[in-house]
């Protein structure tokens, strides 16, 4: 097996394992812990627990931490994987000045649950005072759930020292040679990570060895996350996490996660969601045979299509990419609630579901105990869980029509 090939073949593998793992964000526990209250305190108890338990999902909090020595692009990787648009404020300074002497977190707007920590730089060179443990002590390493290892050239062995006591310390961690675009050549070739992470050959460390360092070895250009590496090494962060802090990696990353992924987590926490609309605020809807919370609905619809960069702004940021206005990817979507989200609209699909009368999917069989002590009894519960199911099926497909149409662009179709 080549050397390029190898590489390949382990992030792969570690794709699809993550892949044949359920995302298991403890629904069940949630399910056990609802159908408890709705027995002890009905409808009322129902709600209030609903509530929390999506609080408590929504408050999991991750932090990140970015180092390397100073300049090399540390402000700008935190930029671009957090998602700041230029003028945006609350995103990180890439001036040059005196450096930071302790870490400074950056949220997302709109997502504060996970924070990228620029850390103080790491000395370059050779010097032998630097200790890892002493740089991780000061900076607080537990905080972290995961670390990238910035440096625009060779690695150096402090960065192959702080590496090495990660691992002991079981923090994951990965290598990312910055600054590619000016330095493309050769990215390619067989021995470029082996070259770049050479200093981790040449010490003698007792838990880093190069095969390892290499697996973990990415190569982007800070200021373009949709090229070289930029989205798989934010992907193999969301993979290494617990589930619900993956869970909050993938909605605040989500312009860089794995849309499947994404879409599958969002899954999971469906009859959750629809619980909520049966039970919190329900209003009654025309011909609806039971109350829903359809304007809940509809923010949780509109989340979806954020999330899965369906809406204006995300489109024509896309468009730009291949030099096209808007409308050009606008007409491939043809969800009808991502052209036209409204209450209206959701309240008469989920009219639709409810005259369908479906059966619950089977992944979802073990809710039907619960969705039965509704106050709108089971149809109530199964219809949600079938709207709500289908709302991501079908952004999923407009997701992939409109790759289908950045590629048949960037042909010249
Ligand atoms: N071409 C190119 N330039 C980059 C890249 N990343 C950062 N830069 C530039 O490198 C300079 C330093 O970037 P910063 O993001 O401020 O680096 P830093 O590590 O935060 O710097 P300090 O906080 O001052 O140590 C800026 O002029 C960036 O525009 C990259 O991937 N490619
Ligand atoms: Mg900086």
């Amino acid at each position: 097996m080549g050397f390029l090939t190898s590489v390949s073949f382990l992030k792969n593998f570690a794709l699809s394992f993550s892949q044949m793992m359920s995302m298991d964000l403890e629904v069940e526990g949630i399910l056990e812990r609802l159908l408890d209250a709705v027995n002890r305190g009905g409808t009322t108890a129902m709600a209030a627990l609903v509530q929390a338990e999506r609080r408590r999902i929504e408050q999991v909090t991750v932090d990140v931490a970015v180092t390397g020595p100073s300049r090399c692009g540390k402000s700008t990787f935190i930029h671009s994987a957090m998602g700041f648009q230029d003028g945006d404020e609350g995103g990180p300074s890439t001036a040059p000045g005196p450096g930071a002497t302790k870490p400074a977190p950056y949220r997302r707007p709109g997502f504060p649950c996970c924070a990228f920590w620029e850390l103080p730089s790491v000395g370059g060179g050779g010097g032998g005072a630097f200790s890892p443990r002493g740089y991780l002590r000061a900076v607080e390493a537990d905080r972290y759930a995961g670390f990238y290892l910035l440096s625009p050239g060779r690695f150096t062995q402090q960065a192959a020292a702080l590496a090495d006591e990660l691992r002991r310390l079981g923090k994951p961690f990965y290598f990312v040679r910055t600054k590619i675009d000016a330095d493309a050549g050769g990215r390619e070739d067989r021995g470029f990570a082996r070259a770049s992470l050479q200093a981790v050959a040449a010490g003698r460390f007792a838990r880093l060895d190069l095969e390892y360092a290499v697996a973990r070895f990415f190569c982007v250009s800070c200021h373009e996350s949709e090229r070289f590496d930029f989205a798989a090494c934010i992907r193999a962060l969301q993979r290494s996490a617990p589930p619900l802090q993956r869970h909050a990696l993938l909605l605040c990353l989500h312009h860089l996660a794995d849309k499947m992924e994404l879409k599958n987590s969002l899954k999971e926490l469906i009859p959750v969601a629809a619980v909520h609309s049966c039970v919190v605020d329900p209003v009654e809807v025309e011909q609806l045979p039971y109350r829903a919370n359809v304007a809940f609905l509809c923010d949780e619809i509109r989340l979806y299509r954020l999330l899965l960069g369906l809406d204006y702004p995300a489109l024509s940021r896309t468009a730009r990419l291949v030099g096209r206005p808007a409308f050009v990817l606008c007409d491939e979507i043809q969800t009808r609630l991502a052209r036209e989200l409204t209450e209206k609209a959701v309240a008469d699909e989920l009219l639709r579901w409810t005259e369908k009368n479906v059966l619950v999917s089977p992944g979802n069989a073990k809710w039907i105990p619960l969705l039965g002590r509704l106050p709108g009894g089971e149809l109530s519960g199964t219809s949600t869980i079938r709207l709500l199911d289908a709302m991501l099926e079908q952004f999923m497909d407009d997701v992939y029509r409109i790759r289908r149409k950045m590629a048949d662009v960037l042909r010249g179709d």
